[in-house]
């Protein structure tokens, strides 16, 4: 019995290593940052979602500035770095950059 379910379980696991868009929890989403865009700029994503956002410019560093209540701002990430939040509470969650206020990007989070 035992030595059927963990096949299975690497099975799954193995195929939620990237993203596992439209799963509910543990999923991760990824947005891309490339020519002071966020790509996607705005993001529909489920309560336990795990969204990324990695650097994909040249030289340039990015944050991540949350402009909705009790937003905050995440640490600048260079080129080839990324940066992850969790979003476990339902909402509309608008961000911003710290350093270029021009790029903005809106998380939805839903139920
Ligand atoms: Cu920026």
């Amino acid at each position: 019995m035992g030595a059927k379910l963990v096949p299975l379980g690497v099975t799954v696991l193995l195929a939620c290593l990237g993203a596992c868009p439209g799963q509910a929890g543990d999923a991760i989403v990824e947005v891309r940052i490339a020519e002071y865009r966020y790509e996607p700029a705005e993001l529909t994503v489920k309560v336990g979602t795990t969204v990324r956002w990695t650097n994909d410019e040249k030289r340039v560093s990015h944050s991540i500035l949350f402009t909705g209540p009790g937003g905050f701002e995440s640490d600048r990430f260079f080129p080839g770095e990324s940066w992850t939040r969790t979003f476990d509470t339902p909402g509309s969650y608008p961000y911003s950059c710290g350093p270029h206020p021009e790029m903005r990007g809106l998380i939805e989070v839903v139920e």
